[in-house]
């Protein structure tokens, strides 16, 4: 296998066994014929590139039933409120522009920009999520981003003076030729936003689900200027977001056309700082996740050797790593519950835990719940206040598995 960003050998450093697809949330009478894959992490000594070796067909991942919705979460709302104020006020100053969004999803980002009257296009593959979009008058076409696309919107369009993408680069396999495609389609003094999960705060935190079929990459400050320099592109700006357990934004320019900021070189430092170019690193890594596994299986046994009830919270994509990779069983959790509608009376994908309405978790609290959408704890535990007031008890495993009472 060779890396996806400059084509050296890679190896992986650890395998977190056979895998379903993370979203995949499924019926009974899909059980038989669930795929599976090997989940193994690799870090390209070469560039910096963090990456999974095998990634299922992205066909098999986003389509017309995909599960996740952006605006299930509050938090996530404000924060892309907050990044389309940003982006109008300091990108959009002249005279009729035009913003292209990858992995637009529901619009939660691009609904600010069709709101202000600007002109702006979606490219969402997930058909059913680009539906809700589209049917809240956010434009959106449903298709994979890459050069080809790139190059009809342009004739479609004219160049984009921004292009924005979110939680969306690190999925793509074919980084290339999306990146072909941003150059294409930006104007020469144009800018290119994307934010994903920071390398930095996953080994952080040992946020090892992070790690699942979707997120091909888990992006550093180092690689990513490997990777667009490739491009003649630089990396212009950084900036750490407390998002989605710890993101990077990046902002990426033509060579020579913007200031580039003292905070990527700083950034830069504090990657070497830590060894995040360094394979002890991600051995270190290894073991910690081995350990965090190990506490949490410990943990879960004994709240079921003394009868406690334990529900999971979010059957978010990174909950599959953790209960496959861990084996977490139907008997260890009674059910996860969830607010997204089309999650709801399905399975957990590989263990086949029933995944239920939060209605079911405010209606009979469990004695315990295991918090899979730990990155919207805040919200969460706000919400759920009367959970901690009638006795319930939080566990969470990142950055350790801890019991909160
Ligand atoms: O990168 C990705 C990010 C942006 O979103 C995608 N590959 C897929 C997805 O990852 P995830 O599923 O790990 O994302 P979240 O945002 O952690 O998922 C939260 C889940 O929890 C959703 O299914 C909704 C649910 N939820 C809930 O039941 N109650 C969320 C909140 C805030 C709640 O209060
Ligand atoms: N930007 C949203 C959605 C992130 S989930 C947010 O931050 O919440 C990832 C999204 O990227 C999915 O909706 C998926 O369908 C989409 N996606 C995956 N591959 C893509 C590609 N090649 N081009 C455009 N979108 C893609």
């Amino acid at each position: 296998m060779n890396c996806r960003s400059c084509s050296r050998p890679i190896e992986p450093f650890m395998s977190f066994g056979r895998m379903p697809i993370a979203n995949g949330f499924l019926l009974p009478e899909e059980f038989s014929q669930e795929y599976f894959f090997d989940l193994m992490p690799s870090f390209c000594t070469h560039c910096g590139m963090f990456q999974i070796i095998e990634q299922p067909d992205p066909g098999m991942m986003f389509h017309g039933h995909y599960a996740f919705f952006s605006q299930t979460s509050t938090g996530m709302c404000l924060h892309f409120q907050s990044l389309a104020e940003s982006v109008i006020a300091d990108c959009l100053t002249i005279n009729d522009p035009f913003v292209v969004e990858i992995g637009s999803n529901d619009g939660i980002l691009l609904r600010h920009f069709a709101k202000s009257g600007f002109r702006h296009l979606g490219v969402e593959p997930s058909a059913n999520v680009a539906q809700v979009a589209t049917s809240n008058g956010v434009n959106t076409i449903s298709c994979f981003f890459n050069t080809a696309t790139a190059e009809k919107i342009r004739n479609e369009n004219g160049e984009a003076d921004v292009i924005l993408a979110a939680n969306v680069m690190c999925h793509i396999p074919t980084i290339h030729d999306v990146i072909s495609g941003i150059r294409l389609l930006l104007k020469p003094e144009g800018r290119f936003l994307f934010e994903d999960p920071y390398l930095g705060n996953m080994i952080e935190k040992t946020a090892y689900d992070q790690i699942y079929d979707e997120h091909v990459f888990i992006f550093s400050v180092g690689a990513v200027v490997n990777l667009f320099q490739q491009y003649d592109l630089e990396v212009i700006d950084v900036l750490p977001q407390p998002t989605h357990g710890g993101s990077m934004r990046y902002t990426i320019a033509r060579r020579g056309f913007h200031r580039t900021t003292d905070r990527v070189e700083k950034q830069l430092q504090k990657e070497r700082a830590i060894g995040l170019h360094k394979p002890e690193t991600f051995l270190r890594f290894k073991e910690n996740c081995e350990q965090s596994k190990k506490e949490l299986m410990k943990t879960l046994q004994h709240l079921l050797s003394e009868k406690q009830t334990v529900a999971g919270y979010g059957a978010t994509s990174k909950s599959t790593t953790i209960i496959n990779y861990c084996g977490i069983t139907p008997d260890h959790l009674v059910y996860i519950s969830d607010t997204t509608p089309t999650k709801q009376g399905k399975y957990s994908p590989g263990a086949h835990i029933p995944i239920l309405p939060y209605t079911r978790f405010s209606e009979k609290h469990p004695h315990v719940a295991l918090l899979f959408a730990w990155n919207h704890a805040e919200e969460i535990m706000a919400k759920e206040n009367r959970f901690r007031q009638s006795g319930g008890r939080w566990l969470l495993y990142v950055p350790e598995v801890t019991i909160l009472s």
